[in-house]
């Protein structure tokens, strides 16, 4: 069974502009639409469209759960949250101005979960999770909820000898190379943020993969990088036209982890999360792709392994 954990929800407002941004000017929108935001819960949209079992943990608000329930039912996700009582989940806005590829994303801090709140996630995670079961923690961390608190759950995870894998930046990422897990998609900032600028990536990814299995580093349009059991893979992606690249690394995250956890080979796992998330970016919203349609763009996806690093 696949795990996502989604410590800090989130509801994205889609924001559609009449024209492009701009300061000091009365920026009119032509529409609004809402859909599921958060990292986790993006990753379980991936693995449920392509059939993969799932359920997704973590928290939500109270004040507005049926707003983000009525999302999670729309997109057919499984999932079992824990309740924090008298808060709203936060909402991220996604900007999308007219006739401009990408999106801009401005997202709010999330609502404060207390220890008792923590408490509940954990006695739910420890029950719920079993040996060989495979854990995807991705997204930032709430206020309240601390980086000791991050390494008890990534512990309590690895006691249980799961597959641990993690979308995750800044110090939360840090900490969890520390800790050492199975999986972490940092983005071509994010790594910066946790190896030496001295180094080359290259060099970086090699001290990395001493504590993580699988790492793959998205490079946006560009594709992205695999190291994974002493070897490195240069991808690159197809080429689409963006309208909205919100949710595309989720997406290739979940499309990623599902792909392995049905058995198919790191190879074919790249090159089929690559073709995911590249449909993913001509969509308006967060999470929407065609499985068809990533089949097709898969085949354009180059694969080349990086000798003699
Ligand atoms: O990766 C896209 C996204 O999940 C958006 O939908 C938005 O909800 C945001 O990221 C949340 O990011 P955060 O890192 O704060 O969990």
């Amino acid at each position: 069974m696949i795990y996502t954990i989604t410590l800090n929800p989130a509801i994205d407002r889609l924001l559609f502009l009449e024209k492009t941004l701009v300061k000091e000017k009365n920026n009119r929108l032509s529409k609004i639409d809402y859909d599921l935001g958060g990292k986790g819960h993006h990753g379980s949209f991936a693995m449920s469209k392509l059939g993969v079992k799932n359920q997704a943990l973590g928290f939500c608000g109270t004040t507005n759960k049926s707003k983000l329930e009525k999302i999670l039912q729309e997109k057919g996700i499984n999932h079992d949250l824990v309740e924090v009582y008298g808060k709203p989940t936060r909402e991220s806005y996604v900007i999308l101005e007219a006739g401009v590829s990408g999106s801009i994303l401005i997202t709010e801090k999330g609502f404060r979960v207390s220890s008792y709140d923590i408490e509940l996630l954990t006695e739910q995670i420890e029950e719920k999770i079993q040996e060989d079961d495979m854990v995807l923690i991705a997204g930032s961390l709430p206020p309240g909820f601390e980086l000791r608190n991050l390494e008890e759950l990534l512990q309590l995870l690895k006691k249980k000898n799961c597959f641990v894998a993690c979308d995750l930046s800044g110090a939360a990422l840090a900490k969890a190379v520390e800790v050492g897990v199975n999986f972490i998609k940092p983005n071509a900032f994010e790594i910066q943020e946790i190896v030496s600028e001295e180094n080359s990536l290259l060099d970086n990814l090699k001290e990395l993969s001493k504590k993580v299995d699988y790492i793959v580093v998205s490079q946006g349009s560009e594709g992205s990088i695999c190291s994974h059991d002493g070897e490195l893979y240069q991808i690159t992606a197809p080429k689409v036209v963006a309208v909205n690249d919100t949710g595309a690394g989720d997406c290739f995250v979940g499309s990623f982890l599902g792909s392995l956890s049905l058995g198919k080979s790191l190879v074919e796992s790249l090159a089929f999360a690559s073709g995911c998330a590249a449909s993913k970016v001509q969509y308006t919203n967060s999470t929407s792709f065609s499985v068809k349609e990533a089949k097709r763009l898969q085949k354009e996806v180059r694969i080349e392994k990086v000798q003699n690093h």
